[in-house]
């Protein structure tokens, strides 16, 4: 967030140049089953309810997509992408072409998905605005500009045999995704997918399908030809296994709990091997030098664990800081906390909303009564706030000890846990404690330190004085239970798509 300039710790500095109203949505335009660019009601008939977190209103009814709904969704994404299709048929610039349209069409409707993202999430509009949507525009633009080059090598034998390879798309891709980045975790996997030439089946989280379902009508007016992509609302255990237990299913990606990634896993096992990349939580330590900059630091990991009410795989959650800066640090983050404005997340200012459902609310609060038992030091928030919706005010904790759940549990609220610690060496022992290995953080003036302590860490991404400094050019993705795979950056590419091993025998002149 530092990167756009106009945000600081989460809140508006003044004026906002080009952050429009909130739209009015009177009513939810497409609320069915995406099938074949075509809008379908639910072989069970059943539909369900989405919510407003910020005030718990009924925001309106959804078609369930169940199994029956993804076979139907897997048979048009198949045919879509079989040989002499028109989707494989087109020239590759022109799903370049398609992409920067549905890129170009996400602008005009900017506000209005930024709106619908905030309704049914609770993020504040400030962030889906400027953040989710403007990294969701950028990572299709991204991937627009890959469609036409993908190639393959030709690797040098000998006058025998001409060998190359080709890179051809996966085929059916099924993706799952959850509800803190409905928009951007769309992107992030429809985006390499197509600009690869798969087709896609992809699953929206229950409590967030309006924005998918809004791409829908945005990927038929881009030309994309029908079942390209088809978007499938539902629950996990019934639309979501349907589609990791798929045999026509050629990759699942998932991002989500650590719990349901080992179920993907096993259902792709069980069922024809498909492919799989997982994008799973983290317990991202951060370190504080004594040398940092104390002020940036402060600053850089209160957002860090505060962006998105917390509930982000990439959360700074573990703070380790220390001991000559420690007193200082906490001092100081609690100031910054003061600052941070929660409220009705349609207001320009708010920086600060619910969280996505009671499940989560009552998750988070056990955790931080947890903290509390175990004899971590309560310094700010820690209650639930005196307003309606799922609001809790951010809460920090100091003297957190290794042991603790706090420290070691994924608590997806906002909640920073701040440890003290002496030596470098200490510090990078105790981050590496975790099953976890998504992101991790440093904060030093030192540049030989910040590149040893870097290489040190256990985690798929490292901030060096920044967090959350996420680009569509980088790979981001974890090491150990964080999942596997790449999202993002040209890595990505790898993950859709096959590689095609063509030799050639050359016969002999004469
Ligand atoms: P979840 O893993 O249950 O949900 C993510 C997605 O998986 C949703 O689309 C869901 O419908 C689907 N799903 C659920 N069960 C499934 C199954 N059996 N087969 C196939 N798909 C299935 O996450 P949650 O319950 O919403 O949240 C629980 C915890 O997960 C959170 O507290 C947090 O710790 C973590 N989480 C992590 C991320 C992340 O970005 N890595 C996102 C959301 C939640
Ligand atoms: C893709 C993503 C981004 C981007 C910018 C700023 C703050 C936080 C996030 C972020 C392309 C270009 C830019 C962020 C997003 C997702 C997660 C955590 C942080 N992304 N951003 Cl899981």
């Amino acid at each position: 967030m530092a990167q756009n300039g106009i945000i600081e710790n989460g809140q508006p500095k003044g004026e906002i140049p080009g952050l429009p109203k909130p739209v009015k949505i009177t009513e939810v335009k497409y609320t069915k089953i995406f099938i074949n660019n075509e809008w379908h009601s639910s072989v069970s008939g059943k539909t369900f309810p989405t919510y407003n977190p910020a005030t718990g209103a009924k925001i309106c009814e959804v078609e369930e997509a169940d199994k029956l709904d993804v076979d139907k969704a897997v048979l048009a994404a198949k045919a879509a992408g079989d040989r002499g299709s028109a989707w494989r048929q087109m020239e590759v610039s022109g799903r370049g072409r398609l992409l920067n349209k549905l890129a170009d069409l996400m602008e005009r409707d900017r506000a209005l998905l930024a709106t619908m993202e905030t309704m049914d999430t609770g993020k504040p509009f400030l962030h889906s605005f400027l953040i989710d949507l403007d990294g969701s525009i950028k990572t299709l633009r991204y991937y627009a500009g890959w469609a036409d080059k993908i190639h393959g090598k030709t690797m040098p034998v000998d006058d025998n045999f001409m060998c190359f390879t080709k890179h051809e798309p996966v085929g059916v891709c099924g993706a799952i995704i959850p509800w803190n980045f409905p928009l951007l975790m769309f992107v992030w996997k429809v985006g390499p997918a197509l600009c690869c030439g798969n087709t896609v089946v992809i699953k929206p989280a229950e409590q967030t399908p309006l924005t998918a379902l809004h791409m829908g009508a945005l990927i038929k007016e881009s030309g994309f030809p029908p079942g390209v992509v088809n978007i499938l609302p539902g629950y996990g255990p019934t639309a979501g296994a349907a589609i990791s237990n798929h045999m026509e299913v050629d990759k699942v990606a998932f991002t989500g709990s650590t719990e349901v990634g080992k179920l993907i896993k096993e259902a792709a096992a069980r069922s024809n091997l498909k492919r799989v990349t997982l994008e799973l939580g983290g317990k991202n330590p951060t370190i504080v030098f004594a040398d940092a900059d104390l002020r940036l630091a402060v600053e850089e990991v209160q957002r860090g664990a505060f962006f998105n009410q917390g509930q982000c795989c990439t959360a700074a959650s573990r703070i380790f800081v220390q001991e000559q800066v420690y007193e200082e640090f906490v001092r100081l983050s609690m100031e910054s906390a003061e600052r941070v404005l929660a409220g009705d997340p349609m207001d320009p200012r708010t920086a600060h909303g619910p969280q996505i459902d009671q499940k989560q609310f009552d998750k988070i609060v056990d955790l931080i009564r947890s903290g509390e038992r175990e004899g971590a030091t309560l310094e700010y928030g820690g209650r639930p706030m005196d307003r309606k919706g799922l609001f809790i005010k951010p809460t920090i904790f100091s003297g957190v000890k290794d042991h603790m759940r706090i420290a070691k549990e994924e608590i997806f609220g906002p909640v920073q846990c701040i440890f003290s610690f002496k030596s470098q060496e200490e510090a990078i022992e105790r981050a590496n404690g975790t099953p976890y290995g998504l992101a991790a953080a440093v904060f030093t003036r030192d540049v030989d330190r910040a590149l040893s302590v870097s290489a040190a860490l256990q985690a798929g991404t490292v901030w060096v004085n920044c967090y959350n400094a996420l680009h569509a050019q980088t790979p981001f993705g974890g090491y150990k239970m964080s999942g596997h795979g790449r999202e993002l950056g040209e890595y990505a590419l790898a993950e859709y798509s096959e590689v095609k091993t063509v030799t050639i025998k050359v016969a002999k002149q004469d």
